[in-house]
């Protein structure tokens, strides 16, 4: 259950599973306080994936660029706290990939559903590229790029679905890397959507 993409980048099938129906109640508060909306990017284009974020920063994208703020823009209000059990998932996760001691400070969630997909680019807006991104996977499954560290490298293509976690660290954290518009599809417990949680460490 254990697969090593490269030597930074660790998926963990299913790791999720044991904890699936506490991470959706914890989602459900929290899209009850910080609702799932489609930002736009700074050219003007609405992204397909609805997000939202817990945590003491949040990932948000206007007209005005991309950033990580303490508050949501929507309500003016800080972002729900992360749930306990979500960073103590991410450290886990983490530590099992060979990155002790990771403690993320936001958490951006991201939900697609069928045609939704995110184009290739690189997780740069954080402070310390040292510290992991740890991705857990809900609901439909996904095909997701891993390409090279130049947006014309070849990309892999790794099927992610429910439960499955990945940690990219190391030398694989600044890859470029992307999601193929969904497949129409169901999930029992998700219906018609995949929800992907990224915990980052963003100060
Ligand atoms: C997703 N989200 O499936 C992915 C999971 C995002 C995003 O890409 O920015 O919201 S995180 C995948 C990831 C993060 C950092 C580095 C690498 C992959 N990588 O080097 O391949 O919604
Ligand atoms: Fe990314």
């Amino acid at each position: 259950w254990r697969e090593e993409l490269s030597p930074g980048a660790v998926v963990l099938r299913g790791f999720a599973l044991p904890v699936e129906g506490d991470i959706l109640l914890e989602l459900e508060k929290i899209f009850s306080v910080a609702p799932l909306r489609h930002m736009v990017t700074s050219g003007g284009f609405r992204m397909s994936v609805a997000m939202s974020n817990c945590g003491k920063y949040g990932w948000v994208s206007d007209r005005a660029g991309y950033r990580y703020d303490a508050a949501d823009p929507d309500s003016g209000k800080r972002w729900p706290p992360m749930p306990a059990l979500f960073s103590t998932l991410a450290s886990e996760a983490a530590a099992l990939a060979g990155f002790s001691d990771f403690k993320p400070d936001a958490c951006l969630i991201n939900r697609y559903d069928p045609g939704a997909r995110m184009s290739l680019h690189q997780d740069r807006d954080e402070r310390d590229f040292s510290q992991p991104i740890v991705s857990v996977s809900l609901g439909i499954p996904a095909v997701f790029l891993f390409g090279g560290m130049r947006r014309e490298d070849k990309a892999m293509r790794i099927s992610l679905t429910h439960g499955d976690v990945v940690v990219w660290g190391g030398a694989d954290r600044l890859r470029y890397h992307g999601v193929l518009p969904l497949k129409m599809a169901s999930h029992p417990s998700l219906g018609e959507h995949r929800i992907n949680l990224t915990l980052r460490k963003a100060t």
